[in-house]
């Protein structure tokens, strides 16, 4: 199949000023009726082309004539009708089958209900349609259904409701805001409503709506509390009210993605909106949160400014990924929020950078747009707007917000666009800063400094390199900012001149291949703090003399950066080890530096937390190709069981010290407590025995919350034998009935590195309770195993491999956007030890060479393959 190109985007032959769909839902034939005014925006006599799929033409009509078979022609993915005038109604009558649908686009059930995804382009499966973003219409939707589906919902404002001649229920919806086709939603069915509202900084009174699965409304307070902090969050840091007088959301079980956007009425995957303490850990509670947030920023970032044009997906994501991370910034505290959204970068965008897939922010050529809701587009778009702002500084940066908004609303525009909003108020040239979205792979910087004594002069030298990705062989140089602050020989700060001016921190733009700066009033010999706060998403090396990582840790002002130290050493000690050449002195020292850090008093636990968590196998994999997964195991089992020794009574201590006795709060500082706790008790699970064991199983029974059920059956299963069997099945007897919880249960097995877990993972694939058509149940298992159980998933005889390959094929058959999610992990090959590349190769290329694979798989397959 051929590509698409961001070099042939045309702008649409014809616009849509008016949609009016009338659905007659049944689960297995349901009618769409729908009603375009459409209006010539192109060259005079170009026929109309209208995008489809699986759809049941029953009638087409123009200004009310109903046309021949021979006037015009339906192919497998479009209707075309030539002769057309320049402004008319178009008029459609076609037959799908929403139970039939697995894919999950488009109009399918799931849990009896009816419920939509249509972004990317799950529209066309819905009718015939324009189905690009730059065609923007405003809808009036009216739908009718039998009892069983009580509550109609979509779009806007509901205008009617009532029964129609023959006793069936109707509604009907309007949505004032002219909008694109993919923020199209329907949804009917039996639902429970939790409702609330909110006062706008204008003052107006918005009605907020949760529906839930019957009896479940409980579980929607948090997302509800989130909703409306994120409203009011959105009025202060952007100026940027709510515009409907609803909003809704609604949970259901089976869906694709975590959560869509859709105007008025977001559409949620259960497990990123349903909490409570009993069901649901700190981890659920922090990403319903923030999903929550992030759906609901969309509303500017995404819908009333929208997308020209699928290359410019970052244009919403990233900046809506900035913005949900900010707003989770605030609301859990800065440095923490930092570490984990780094955490998450490096473990995804930095791994997909170095893989077959990797493309830039924007790409410029895609077979199937679905392959790429990636890491790259979300997480580094994120990290290319959060330079910006460091660069232009926070002032401009919300000045240059503020023309985006006033300029482009209602509008479906560009990345170009949206940046020149930021030149123009900073008055900057960013034109070099515009190659960050062009330009695939991560840049390496290389920090060198000189100290002279004599004069206090310290001269920083960066210099920066990008690797050659697939299809970007020669790279440019990319601004990079560097925030930079110096500690003395005992972590304190040490203040320093630049320019004339006394600072404790600067930030350094790396400008072409180098950049010089030199500090003056360097006092002591300095301890350089480079790229604080992860200021770039780059990878940076430097000529840090060893001790100075300790001195960070033990004392960096810049708590990503403390963080960072830590991590630094324990990856070198684990990869030494692993390249077979351990360094004891090395492990004990950090081990001591560690105990420090965790007696601490000054910082928080949940910063501990993440100090006391090593680099996971995954990562180190990635810092050492070729990687041998099973080496880079044993080594940091192997690091992990010192601590366990080394820092026994610590743990223990803090195990013992941080029990809460209270209530439950899902609050950031009750979280860290928490996690800091569950991850004293996985330490000391490194060092198998009867009493840790005890300390685990009397863990998880006296456990009040799932968090502390999940710390405590976590740790059971890294001890492994008959308490985990036991625990396993306890867990099981009792949440049977309640599918989010199944889900931790499967994922949990999945990811047992004990040596016969993939026959367990392969047995529990033939499980009652599995089933691969839903897709959070499936990555539960299947996915979990391939990407967070290297030691497993990556077996000598590829038996992983070949498990993962055959989820993808069966699931390829209903579902190819949720097949084509699992490639990743098979993508990689060439980063493995040659032998196991070999194998992960022979799986990609038996998956290649199965028939009627879907465009998903065959695009990332390929590509992989390249
Ligand atoms: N547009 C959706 C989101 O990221 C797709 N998952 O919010
Ligand atoms: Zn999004």
């Amino acid at each position: 199949p051929a590509p698409i190109r961001l070099t042939d985007y045309r702008p649409p032959a014809f616009l849509v000023d008016e949609v009016h769909l009338d659905f007659d839902l049944k689960p297995e034939a349901t009618r769409v009726k729908a009603r375009l005014t459409l209006r010539r925006n192109g060259e005079t006599g170009a026929p109309l082309r209208l995008d489809g799929e699986r759809l049941k033409t029953l009638s087409v009509a123009v200004d009310g004539r109903a046309l021949a078979a021979g006037e015009f022609t339906e192919e497998a993915h479009s209707l075309t009708i030539p002769g057309v005038p320049d402004a008319f109604v178009l008029e459609t009558e076609v037959e799908i089958n929403p139970a039939a649908n697995k894919a999950l686009e488009g109009l399918y059930m799931s849990g009896g209900r009816f419920c939509t995804q249509c972004e990317a382009e799950g529209f066309r499966t819905i009718t015939w349609y324009p189905d690009r973003p730059d065609v923007l219409a405003r809808f009036t939707v009216r739908m009718t259904a039998d009892d069983s589906w009580p509550r109609l919902l979509s779009n806007g404002n509901l205008v009617e409701t009532g029964r129609g001649t023959d006793g069936r229920r109707y509604a009907v919806w309007n949505d004032p805001f002219p909008k694109p086709c993919y923020l199209f939603a329907l949804v009917a069915g039996e639902l429970d409503e939790l409702a609330d509202s909110f006062v706008t900084a204008s003052g107006r009174k918005v009605e907020l709506k949760v529906f839930v699965d019957p009896g479940m409304s409980a579980r929607a307070a948090y997302a509800m509390d989130a909703l409306k902090r994120s409203m009011r969050w959105d009025e202060e840091a952007f100026g940027r009210e709510y515009d409907l007088d609803l909003f809704m959301i609604v949970a259901v079980r089976d869906f694709n993605f975590g959560a869509m956007e859709n105007k008025g009425l977001n559409i949620f995957n259960s497990s990123l909106l349903l909490a409570d303490p009993e069901t649901a850990t700190d981890l659920d509670y922090e990403r319903i949160e923030s999903v929550v947030a992030h759906e609901y920023f969309h509303n500017w970032t995404g819908n009333r400014i929208t997308c020209r044009d699928w290359f410019q997906l970052c244009l919403k994501e990233g900046l809506t990924v900035f913005r949900d991370q900010a707003f989770s910034a605030d609301m859990r505290g800065e440095a923490v929020q930092r570490i984990k959204d780094v955490k998450a970068l490096r473990a995804r965008q930095f791994a997909e950078d170095q893989g077959p897939l990797a493309h830039p922010v924007r790409p410029s050529s895609y077979l199937k747009i679905d392959n790429f809701y990636t890491a790259t587009i979300y997480e580094k778009g994120a990290e290319v707007i959060r330079m910006l702002k460091a660069l232009i500084g926070a002032q401009a940066f919300r000045k240059g917000m503020d023309l985006y908004f006033e300029r482009w609303d209602g509008h479906a525009t560009t990345v170009e666009a949206f940046i020149a909003c930021f030149a123009e108020v900073s008055g900057r040239d960013l034109s070099a800063f515009f190659a960050w979205y062009e330009q695939a792979g991560t840049p390496r910087v290389r920090l060198a400094s000189r100290w002279t004594p004599e004069t206090g002069e310290l001269e920083i030298t960066l210099t920066q390199r990008t690797p050659a990705t697939p299809g970007q062989a020669d790279k440019r140089a990319l601004p990079v900012p560097v925030r930079l602050g110096l500690l003395d020989a005992e972590g304190r700060t040490l203040a320093f001149e630049l320019d004339g001016e006394a600072a404790d921190e600067t930030l350094v733009v790396l400008e072409g291949e180098e950049t010089r700066v030199t500090l003056t009033g360097v006092t002591s010999r300095p301890v350089v703090s480079a790229l604080r706060g992860f200021s770039a998403p780059v990878e940076l090396s430097s000529d840090a003399r060893p001790g100075d990582r300790y001195v960070q840790l033990a004392g960096d002002a810049d708590l990503f950066n403390r963080w960072e130290a830590g991590q630094e050493v324990a990856r070198d000690l684990i990869l030494a080890r692993a390249g077979g050449a351990p360094d004891e002195v090395g492990e004990e020292r950090f081990a001591e530096a560690m105990g420090r850090a965790l007696n601490d008093q000054a910082s928080e636990p949940a910063f501990k937390a993440l100090l006391l968590a090593l680099p996971t196998e995954s990562d180190l994999a990635v810092a050492s190709p070729p990687a041998d997964p099973a080496a880079i195991h044993a080594a940091r089992q192997a690091l992990r069981l010192r601590l366990a020794v080394h820092l026994e009574d610590t743990l223990k201590r803090l195990h013992l010290g941080l029990q809460d006795g209270g209530e439950f709060s899902p609050d950031a500082a009750s979280a860290g407590r928490r996690a800091l706790r569950n991850a004293a008790l996985e330490a000391l699970a490194a060092r198998p025995g009867a009493e840790v064991t005890a300390l685990a199983e009397g863990h998880y029974r006296a456990a009040s919350n799932m968090t502390d059920a999940m710390g405590g059956l976590n740790a059971l299963m890294l001890l492994g034998g008959g308490a985990f069997t036991s625990a396993l099945e306890d867990f099981r007897a009792r949440w049977k009935d309640e599918p989010l919880v199944m889900d931790k249960w499967f994922a949990l097995q999945a990811r047992d590195p004990s040596p016969d877990a993939l026959d367990k993972v392969a047995a529990l694939t033939a499980h009652p309770d599995f089933d691969a058509r839903v897709p959070n149940r499936l990555r539960a298992l299947v996915a979990t195993f391939a990407s967070a159980n290297p030691a497993r998933f990556h077996a000598e005889d590829g038996s992983g491999y070949r498990f993962l390959a055959d989820q993808i094929l069966a699931v390829d058959r209903f579902n190819p956007m949720t097949a084509a999610r699992l490639v990743e992990p098979l993508g990689s090959w060439r980063r493995y030890r040659p032998d196991l590349g070999a194998r992960m190769k022979a799986e990609l290329e038996r998956i290649a060479a199965a028939p009627d694979l879907s465009r998903n798989v065959v695009e990332l397959v390929s590509r992989a393959l390249e």
